[in-house]
């Protein structure tokens, strides 16, 4: 009888630890660093940049995602201009320095603030 509960609970453990091979693996994979996103999304509408302004830290990329209409992307200053963007696409542009920059849509916004327009702030 002995010997017999002595295998019960053997095979027991054993079934214990197969199930708990997943979870050591998954704890493992936890600890593995991600590649750095630091992307920041303005989401485009007509007719507007939502959020109007945001704030970066220097680096960051600035991912323009066009939801609906046709826009594009001028900074008030030149630093950077996107083509028309239609339904679905997106216009992406990395600030690496600081500063303030205003840009407008080329067809709804004008430079200056100006109707469907946005600032970048980068610090
Ligand atoms: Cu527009």
């Amino acid at each position: 009888m002995r010997k017999f509960l002595a295998v019960v609970l053997l095979s027991l453990l054993s079934v214990v630890a197969v199930n708990a091979k997943p979870l050591v693996k998954k704890s493992a994979a936890k600890g593995t660093p991600k590649a750095a996103a630091n992307k920041v999304t303005v989401t485009v509408t007509s007719f507007q940049f939502t959020p109007k302004t945001i704030t970066v830290a220097v680096g960051t990329t600035v991912v323009w995602f066009n939801k609906e209409g046709r826009h594009t992307i001028e900074a008030d200053k030149g630093e950077f201009k996107s083509e028309v963007l239609t339904d679905g696409k997106s216009f992406e542009f990395t600030f690496s320095k600081a500063g303030k920059y205003a840009y407008h849509c080329g067809f709804h916004g004008e430079a200056g603030g100006k109707d469907m327009a946005g600032t970048v702030v980068v610090k």
